[in-house]
């Protein structure tokens, strides 16, 4: 989700940004600086799609945790919570918008405190109705743990089909970017006249050149050596080098994860 400087009202407006309908076979982008990758080199990467006049359109990025279960933002699936029949998941392609197999979402869990203002506890749990396969290009990513300790400067791999720059230029493949892990402090100084980087966030950036994820790119993973460390959250503009990416810090909410897995498990 992009913030612009000063204005946080203009959070709920811009976050309109990624809600207007555009139809599946529109081209939209990817992260930027990326180079492409194929699935099997992410196989749990997925697309999360909504239903649109026309069909499906591209929403945000998703992860597979488990054989019923992908995490994305919450952000990404907040006007959606009591309809889940209107999101489906995408896995196993690295084209956007062909290939692949398609799961109707049955479940959604968002964050209890999930905030639009804030964007604090931006992490949901989806639950798919049938269980998915894995394959070389479909499998499920670890999730760090609750005292996973990540240090300034870890390289990270994030990836989407998201937008290659701000409102910029698009492709249909599959992107994977390496960032840096950025200090709370650090990150929080680059926000300080804009927003608060909470507990439950962690920074990233990549540079010479810039990378960073963007638009459409939400909901998508952030892996440190196999592990999920973040979920694309929230920036100032994209690729911008005095802002880094925002994530939802995934170690700080494994217990929340664990307990919708076993909700999902007992019920949805
Ligand atoms: C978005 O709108 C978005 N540069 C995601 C990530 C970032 C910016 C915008 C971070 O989905």
């Amino acid at each position: 989700m992009q913030l612009s400087v000063g204005i946080v009202v203009i959070l709920v407006s811009v976050s309109c940004v990624i809600t207007i309908p555009v139809p599946d076979n529109a081209d939209l982008a990817r992260i930027v600086n990326g180079e492409t990758v194929d699935i099997t080199e992410i196989p749990y990467q997925a697309a999360l799609r909504r239903r649109v006049l026309s069909g499906w359109a591209h929403n945000c990025g998703a992860v597979i945790i488990t054989n019923r279960g992908l995490l994305t933002a919450a952000h990404c699936v907040e006007t959606f919570v009591s309809q889940p029949s209107l999101l489906r998941v995408v896995v196993g392609t690295s084209s956007r918008l062909t290939g692949g197999k398609t799961y109707d979402v049955s479940v959604i869990y968002s964050h209890e405190s999930f905030s639009a203002t804030t964007l604090e506890h931006d992490i949901a749990l989806l639950g798919t109705s049938k269980i998915m396969d894995f394959s070389q290009s479909v499998a499920p990513v670890s999730i760090a743990s609750e005292h996973y300790v990540l240090p300034d400067g870890t390289g990270a791999v994030v990836s989407g089909f998201g937008t290659t720059s701000y409102e910029g230029s698009s492709s249909e493949v599959l992107m994977a970017a390496r960032v840096s892990i950025v200090s709370q402090s650090v990150c929080a100084r680059a926000y300080l006249r804009i927003a608060t980087i909470g507990e439950g966030m962690v920074c990233a950036k990549g540079s010479n050149p810039p990378r960073d994820a963007c638009q459409g790119d939400s909901g998508g993973p952030l892996v440190v050596r196999n592990v999920l460390v973040g979920i694309v959250s929230w920036g100032e503009g994209c690729a911008n080098t005095n802002y880094p990416g925002v994530y939802t810090r995934v170690s700080e909410y494994n217990p929340w994860i664990k307990q919708k897995l076993e909700l999902l498990r007992a019920t949805g």
